[in-house]
């Protein structure tokens, strides 16, 4: 298992509608993360900056951002594309983050 955090960028303005979209998560895309080994995950909206924050655990060889050949995964982040920064093909842009201090 490991922790595995990254940023993403929300466009100005678009917080209420990514909480929204996000609280009627995809089953099938739960489920995916799921079976990929995916949990324990969190985003988190910065104001100031409109950062989003994501941290999960990993339990297998993928993270949530790996998934992009998954046409399930394509059709959120095409879905998702209109309210965040994205690439050509409509990827979230995802910076990984490192760990610079834990506390169990
Ligand atoms: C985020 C982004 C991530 C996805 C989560 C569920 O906005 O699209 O790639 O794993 O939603």
């Amino acid at each position: 298992m490991m922790k595995c955090a990254f940023k993403m960028k929300l466009k100005p303005g678009c917080e209420v509608e990514y909480e929204k979209r996000h609280r009627a998560i995809w089953p099938e895309l739960v489920k995916l993360l799921k079976e990929t080994g995916v949990s324990d995950y969190y985003i988190f909206w910065d104001k100031e900056t409109n950062l989003l924050f994501a941290v999960q655990e990993q339990g297998g060889e993928s993270g949530s951002q790996d998934l992009g050949t998954n046409p399930i995964v394509k059709k959120w982040w095409d879905y998702m594309a209109d309210i965040m920064d994205v690439n050509p093909d409509n990827s979230p842009v995802s910076i990984p983050l490192k760990e610079v201090f834990y506390m169990e």
